[in-house]
């Protein structure tokens, strides 16, 4: 059992947004979870423990009865272990589910509490223990996804939500602002596209350029109409990232997709990307001719 942050069961339901009571009623009838007892008789949980419990939700919520959830959830568990096993891996019947490291699960908390200061706090710890590079994958990109679950399924309001989400976009900006790039680099464009208020995706990938040796310079969210054209044609990138995670942007201006890719057949010397789970969805039906789409950094040509 890994060792590390331990968590009174009122913590763990609230990250979980299991009820205590559920909690209690799977250790006694499953005994999937065995949490220490302190003198006093209260449990304490692990990091383990609080993503057992979560895996057992997210399988519920995919249809799973509780009994293939708690075999599915003692696998998931088992393959985190020994990472060595790839082949069973492949036969697995679920999708492993991210396991969320105690960084993650503090950020949680506080995200629930709304409580700014420390939320920025725990992330710069986050950001000095890992650097930059895991950060952004350990813990930037899971802490998201799972405020996004906590959001959909109600369990956090808007204001969390918004919070949250706030704290991590400054500190992307102001770790941005901070990077020391050569004047000599070549230069990155990214922007959402108007009406996308997403903007933290592209501050994400922006920040994998940097560490590759590129500079960066970034329009901010939901941008006027004209503004990346204009802008783009006065900084002259090597490459231009936009990004959008909702449709909006698409149901807005339905001439949207076409007009961009218009402008970049225009300027053949840089290549344009498009990415994000909006334009994901939107140009299956609707590929562009110029504009490549690409689900991250990886996909792109450097
Ligand atoms: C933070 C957040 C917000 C914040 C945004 C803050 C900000 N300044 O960025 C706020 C509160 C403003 C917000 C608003 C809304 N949101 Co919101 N939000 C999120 C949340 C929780 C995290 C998004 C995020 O930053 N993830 C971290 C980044 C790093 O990961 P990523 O988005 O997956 O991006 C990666 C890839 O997609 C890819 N990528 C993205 N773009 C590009 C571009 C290129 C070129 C490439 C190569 C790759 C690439 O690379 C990225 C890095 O790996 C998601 C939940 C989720 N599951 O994603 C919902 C989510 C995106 N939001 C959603 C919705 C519905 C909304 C709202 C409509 C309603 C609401 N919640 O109030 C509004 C929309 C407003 C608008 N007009 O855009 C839905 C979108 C569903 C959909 N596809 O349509 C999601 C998925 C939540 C959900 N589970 O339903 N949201």
């Amino acid at each position: 059992m890994k060792q590390g942050k331990q968590y009174y069961i009122k913590q763990v339901a609230n990250v979980t947004g299991l009820s205590a009571q559920l909690i209690r009623k799977w250790e006694e009838r499953y005994q999937l979870i065995q949490p220490l007892r302190m003198p006093n008789g209260y449990r304490i949980y692990n990091e383990e423990h609080v993503n057992t419990l979560l895996t057992i939700k997210a399988l519920q919520k995919k249809g799973f009865s509780i009994k293939e959830a708690l075999s599915l959830a003692a696998d998931n568990t088992k393959e985190y272990e020994d990472d060595s096993d790839a082949e069973e891996l492949a036969y697995s019947p679920i999708e492993k589910e991210p396991q969320l490291n105690n960084f993650v699960i503090s950020l949680l908390e506080r995200g629930i509490a709304c409580n700014e200061l420390e939320l920025a706090i725990i992330l710069k710890q986050a950001y000095h223990f890992y650097g930059l590079s895991a950060f952004l994958t350990e813990v930037v990109s899971p802490f998201l996804q799972e405020v996004g679950n906590k959001w959909e399924a109600g369990e956090w309001d808007e204001y969390q939500e918004s919070v949250s989400s706030l704290v991590v976009r400054d500190m992307l900006v102001q770790i941005r602002r901070n990077f020391q790039y050569t004047e000599n680099a070549p230069l990155v464009v990214g922007a959402c596209l108007p009406m996308e208020q997403h903007e933290i995706p592209v501050h994400y990938l922006l920040l994998q350029f940097l560490l590759k040796g590129w500079k960066s310079f970034q329009i901010g969210a939901s941008p006027a109409p004209g503004s990346i054209e204009a802008l783009v044609t006065r900084l002259q990138p090597k490459i231009v990232l936009l990004s959008a995670s909702t449709t909006i942007p698409f149901e807005h201006d339905p001439e949207l997709l076409d007009k961009l890719d218009r402008f970049a057949e225009s300027l053949p010397a840089i290549s344009f990307y498009m990415g994000g789970e909006g334009a994901l969805a939107y140009t299956k039906n609707n590929m562009p001719n110029r504009i490549k789409i690409a689900n991250s950094i990886a996909d792109i040509v450097l």
